[in-house]
């Protein structure tokens, strides 16, 4: 099955963010990749009507530390969605997959802890190259497409309370 170009998406589907409030929380762990990420959300979020004052970006050490990076952000910002950035590669030890379950579990936790959207804006590839390619590389960023989805969700939010 051929890979989803994750830049690509029906522009008319997307609501309106403006007067949305966002957070970023970025791994610095590749952090060429999720740089890369994080500037593809940020592109995403100001082109659909955010206001960048209306973004609040932060980093933590590592991809395993994005939930209670949200969970902070959940605490001391006005954020409507926060958007997890990370990237773990695959290497020689078993770090894969404890980090991985840790992020996944931990995230889906916020989601219905808060009621609010965490947006999962993590890679897990087996090689730096399958990272590059989906950081702005040939298969687009995967920072615009977890942007897309928090506009969505917060848009979902609104419309039914
Ligand atoms: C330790 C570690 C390793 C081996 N690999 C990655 C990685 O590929 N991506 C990533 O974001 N973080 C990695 N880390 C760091 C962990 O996420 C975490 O920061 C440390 O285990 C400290 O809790």
């Amino acid at each position: 099955m051929a890979t989803k170009n994750l830049s690509e998406y029906d522009l008319a589907s997307v609501p309106s963010a403006e007067g949305m409030k966002f957070g970023i929380v970025v791994a610095e762990w590749n952090y060429e990749i999720t740089g890369a990420l994080a500037q593809g959300a940020m592109d995403t979020l100001i082109k659909h009507g955010a206001n960048e004052s209306d973004i609040t970006l932060k980093h933590v050490p590592g991809t395993f530390e994005l939930p209670l990076g949200g969970q902070f952000l959940a605490e001391y910002t006005h954020a409507d969605a926060i958007i997890l950035i990370g990237c773990v590669i695959q290497g020689d030890t078993r770090h894969f997959d404890f980090i991985c379950d840790g992020v996944t579990q931990g995230t889906t936790q916020l989601n219905l802890k808060y009621n609010k959207p965490f947006i999962f804006g993590v890679l897990t590839t087996n090689t730096e190259q399958q990272a590059l390619d989906r950081a702005g590389g040939r298969l687009g960023n995967k920072g615009d497409e977890a942007a897309v989805t928090a506009i969505k969700m917060v848009a979902l939010k609104d419309e039914l309370k």
